[in-house]
């Protein structure tokens, strides 16, 4: 059991979303929406004080917080721990740089967390934190608590006025890992000779560098090699405008135009995460970040994170591989629970749900885990040497290209090192025919989306908004 402390400021801020579908983009393709944030992070874990700067305490610190007023970005500061850590989180309203004379309460309230009405942060229930005006004085400050009972994926908010202050943007993610104690309890743990065991029986594809942090819930199955947040959300631009000129928005107006992952729309959905780099030492978190293009190698288990922050109902689909749903608002799915009480897994049988779209409402996260299982085996044959007299399919390429060169995608592969983003052509990768085929070096590339397809658009330009990549290889 640890205290893990983050210490989050609300303000404002802009994000920038692409005007075009150019896979490089540059500041005449993109444009700056207003919007609302919490910026800030981890504090301090048990006695270990990982940040100072962000000790409130501290009269040094307090010019550094006038400074932040206008850092925001969207998402806000991923909040996490394991069940039974005592977290707590320290909120302090810097009031907003380019809407000054806003003085509205903030409060932090976390979907899923079923806290007691004290600090749920309902505030017509309880209480809001209201805007630090006096600099000269410690800024005002309330500290939530919360003593996870379940692990998964939860979300926070701002849930003062939250018509507006959701929609400007102020939610973040909140993950939270089993215990290990919790895995020994549901049957799963490690022997001294680090190997993973259900019960007596070796569960192989479990590395022993393995920790809990690997596993979703406390269920063998929910074991993950890695794991992204998917967290949606929309915006009508709109609106944005009117609140950073002070003009009045009727929100059963709604009409949104630009639908975001984790704060970006395609193409910058395929680029690292500007937040990811600000991340400050996360002890026990090696992994977990907001960036929204998946890699992993082929047999990986991949656990997505999704949540829908927008105003939409999304269903989100992904390419490539039926998805196992590991749990859904930080519920172990109910399949997964029926199959540990019937003892289904001693005797090497399970019941999962499976899709390849999961809907979800504004509010709801759904744990998903993708096995990344190699299909150039079943295809092989067919994509190399052709098959029932239809010939490879390197050679039905050549021909498209002959009547049209853009008939042949080329790819970003690894968009790791923007802005010399290397691009691939897909011919020459699909095309690696015998004995050239290098069979260890064959990345493939999937989509996952909002499959209501008018949301893959920036503003009406397609491809745009909530797409991003899967890329797989060896
Ligand atoms: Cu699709």
């Amino acid at each position: 059991v640890s205290v893990r402390h983050y210490v989050i400021f609300s303000t404002d801020g802009f994000i920038k979303v692409p005007t075009t579908s150019d896979i490089l983009y540059n500041s005449k393709n993109t444009k700056d929406i207003y919007i609302f944030g919490f910026v800030g992070g981890l504090f301090r874990v048990d006695n270990d004080i990982i940040d100072p700067s962000l000790n409130w305490q501290n009269p040094l610190n307090w010019n550094k917080y006038v400074n932040m007023k206008g850092t925001a970005t969207i998402p806000s500061p991923i909040i996490c721990g394991k069940v039974d850590d005592d977290i707590f989180i320290t909120l302090i309203n810097l009031g907003m740089k380019y809407r000054s004379d806003l003085t509205e309460l903030h409060t932090i309230h976390i979907q899923g967390a079923n806290l007691p009405a004290e600090i749920d942060g309902f505030p017509e229930t309880s209480f809001g934190i209201p805007t630090w005006t006096n600099y000269k004085d410690s800024p005002p400050v309330a500290t939530y608590y919360f003593k996870p009972e379940r692990s998964g994926t939860y979300v926070y908010y701002n849930q003062a006025t939250a018509s507006q202050h959701v929609q400007m943007g102020m939610y973040g993610a909140v993950v939270i890992y089993p215990s290990l104690k919790n895995l020994e309890d549901s049957g799963v743990h490690k022997s001294r000779s680090d190997k993973w065991y259900f019960e007596r029986q070796l569960i192989s594809h479990i590395p022993s560098n393995a920790t809990n942090h690997n596993f979703a819930y406390a269920n063998s199955y929910t074991y993950f090699d890695k794991e992204y947040i998917i967290l949606l959300s929309n915006i009508d631009s709109n609106w944005h405008n009117n609140v950073l000129n002070s003009k009045f928005y009727n929100s059963i107006n709604y009409k949104p135009d630009y639908w975001l992952i984790n704060g970006r729309a395609f193409p910058h959905t395929l680029y690292p995460h500007p937040q990811t780099k600000k991340d400050k030492k996360q002890p026990n978190t090696d992994q977990i970040n907001y960036e929204s293009y998946v890699h992993i190698k082929y047999g990986q288990k991949v656990l997505l994170r999704i949540i829908n922050m927008g105003y939409q109902v999304v269903p989100w689909h992904v390419h490539g591989w039926s998805f196992s749903v590991a749990g859904k608002d930080a519920e172990l799915n109910q399949f997964l629970k029926l199959s540990a009480i019937l003892n289904l897994e001693k005797h090497g049988n399970h019941v999962q749900e499976m899709g390849c779209t999961a809907s979800l409402s504004s509010g709801e996260t759904y744990d998903i885990i993708i096995s990344a299982d190699d299909k150039t085996e079943s295809y092989e044959n067919y994509i190399s040497k052709g098959l029932s007299t239809i010939p490879y399919l390197r050679s039905q390429l050549k021909d498209l290209l002959d009547k049209n060169q853009n008939s042949i995608a080329t790819i970003p592969l690894e968009p790791l090192k923007h802005p010399n983003t290397d691009f691939v052509n897909f011919l020459q990768l699909c095309g690696q025919t015998n004995p050239t085929h290098d069979k260890n070096n064959f990345p493939h590339f999937y989509t996952m989306h909002n499959n209501d397809s008018y949301t893959m658009t920036n503003n009406g330009i397609y491809p745009g908004g909530q797409l991003t990549f899967i890329q797989v290889d060896n």
